[in-house]
């Protein structure tokens, strides 16, 4: 590999996708980095996200990177502020801190001449021959539509946005949602709270997933032998591409049996018929993201909670209205209403080639080339753009394979022979055909509505096994490409 002209990288996001490019990118060769990150500290989703509960649903030892495994999880799934301190002890490793340039947001990048232009909140920063964006998938937090959210007496925050201030203990506590972060408060905090009111608009699928804690000898174990660890991945990684995201893309339906059968057996241990009925859902197993979680059932069956299927009308300074005129009096709300997952970089303001805008180019909906690359954005690579494998595999190698996947584009531009590189636009037309054409066979189409769903009714992930991701990730096809 040639490495003519040094390059100037920008990276956007210092959560676990932009950390992990920063190692990678010195360990190529690139130092002149600089990642722009919106808030005054690291760690993306496992800082934004400090709700009790929180755990990685992902098996911690199939949740790391590459070039970090760690013989230290304390849980099959890990909790989330062990996540978050697995981060710092990375960055502190590798010296990534120095590259961060903190309360930066990107408001404006605009391409010029093989160049990126890039102002922050902190003001212009420069030109740069590549941008690698890390922004993460479920980023951007959605707040319901409901007359009156902001009229509530008591303190009323989004998951992601917990008050560290507020304690649950002896309230009268609202959740409205029961996604995986609403189910996960759930079984955390029913024992503290005087009652807990769960306000489900759909009922969801939940996999009875136990979460011990990792004994010590087997973590003594891990250190002492770190091949027992990479076998460890390698077990779990292999049986995740092979049930699980091959199940939910129609390439195994005998693990998918297995899912459904997991799914109703758990159902199950709802012993009162009405509150069964309304935790039944109606739709496949795994249509909607499932739920980890062998506490849920048991947690929502204590004296002390209840589960509110009347639609909700209104937020008064009380608590929440429902359908049936009822008042559900609480002290706290809180909204586990999830994330806008098809965002991506907006509200950023992105001006691709000749005056391109991104707004302009996916005004009919967010495509781009395996998941990497835009049209019309030369020199400009996501992790996690558009139909990236976000529901199917542990989020971390899903990044590391796209991070070198764009460094073998970004080592055309140190060639010295390359300027601009970016996806032709009938390989990209080819490559959301061919989605398209595939979608139909995933779980996620069968007709429920869902985070993976875009607002034109398109399922925004990876519709192949994890294998062929890998596969197509392994080495660009350079045809694909136009570079000048
Ligand atoms: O969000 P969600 P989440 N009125 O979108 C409901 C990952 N995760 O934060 O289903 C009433 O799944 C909405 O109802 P409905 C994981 O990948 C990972 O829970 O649209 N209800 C739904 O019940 C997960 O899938 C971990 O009808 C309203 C809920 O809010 C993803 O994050 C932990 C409403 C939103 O559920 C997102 O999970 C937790 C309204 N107006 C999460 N609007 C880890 O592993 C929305 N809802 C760290």
């Amino acid at each position: 590999m040639s490495t003519a002209r040094k390059l100037r990288v920008a990276i956007v996001g210092a959560g676990a996708s932009g950390i992990m490019s920063v190692i990678k990118m010195r360990e190529a060769g690139i130092d002149d980095i600089t990642v722009f990150e919106k808030a005054a500290s690291l760690g993306g989703t496992w800082r934004d996200n400090r709700y009790p509960g929180l755990s990685c649903d992902v098996p911690s030892h199939l949740y790391r990177y590459s070039f970090e495994p760690n013989p230290d999880w304390s849980h099959v799934c890990s909790p989330g502020p062990e996540i978050l301190s697995y981060l710092k002890q990375v960055v502190e490793k590798h010296d990534v801190a120095r590259h961060i340039q903190f309360s930066s947001e990107v408001t404006k990048a605009e391409f010029n001449a093989g160049k990126w232009t890039i102002e922050t909140t902190q003001g212009p920063q420069g030109a740069f021959d590549a941008v690698l964006v890390a922004v993460g998938v479920l980023h951007h937090p959605v707040y319901p539509d409901i007359p009156g959210l902001d009229s509530f007496a008591g303190p009323a925050f989004h998951t992601s946005r917990w008050d560290d201030s507020v304690s649950l203990k002896g309230k009268r506590v609202g959740i409205i949602g029961t996604g995986s972060t609403a189910t996960q408060i759930t079984g955390a905090v029913i024992g503290e709270v005087a009652n807990l009111s769960l306000f489900q608009r759909t009922a969801q699928w939940v996999l009875p997933l136990p979460n011990t804690p990792i004994p010590e000898e087997e973590k003594a174990d891990y250190r002492a032998n770190p091949g027992k660890l990479d076998a460890e991945y390698g077990r779990l990684a292999k049986e995740f591409n092979s049930n699980f995201a091959a199940a939910v893309v129609g390439a195994n339906d005998e693990a998918y049996q297995g899912m459904v059968m997991a799914c109703q057996s758990n159902l199950d241990r709802v012993k009162d018929p009405e509150l069964k009925a309304k935790l039944t859902p109606d739709y496949k197993v795994g249509c909607k993201r499932m739920i980890m979680s062998d506490i849920f059932y048991e947690a929502v069956q204590q004296p002390n909670a209840e589960v509110v299927t009347d639609k909700i009308t209104a937020i008064e300074p009380g608590g929440v209205r429902t359908a049936d005129g009822r008042l559900h009096e609480l002290d706290v709300l809180v909204l586990a209403t999830g994330f806008d997952t098809h965002r991506f970089v907006r509200p950023m303001n992105v001006i691709g080639r000749e005056g391109r805008r991104l707004d302009e180019i996916w005004s009919g909906g967010n495509e781009g080339y395996l998941g990497v690359t835009v049209p019309d954005l030369p020199n400009w690579f996501m992790i996690g753009g558009p139909n990236s494998p976000i529901g199917n595999f542990s989020w971390l190698m899903t990044a590391e394979n796209q991070f070198n996947y764009a460094m073998k584009l970004i080592d055309k531009l140190r060639s010295g022979n390359v300027t601009e590189i970016s996806p032709k636009v009938e390989a990209v037309r080819a490559f959301n055909a061919a989605v398209k054409a595939k979608m139909p066979d995933t779980i996620w189409a069968t007709g429920c509505n869902s985070w993976y769903v875009d607002k034109n009714g398109h399922v925004a992930s990876w519709p192949w096994t994890y294998e062929k991701f890998e596969a197509d990730m392994a080495e660009p096809v350079l045809d694909h490409y136009e570079m000048a």
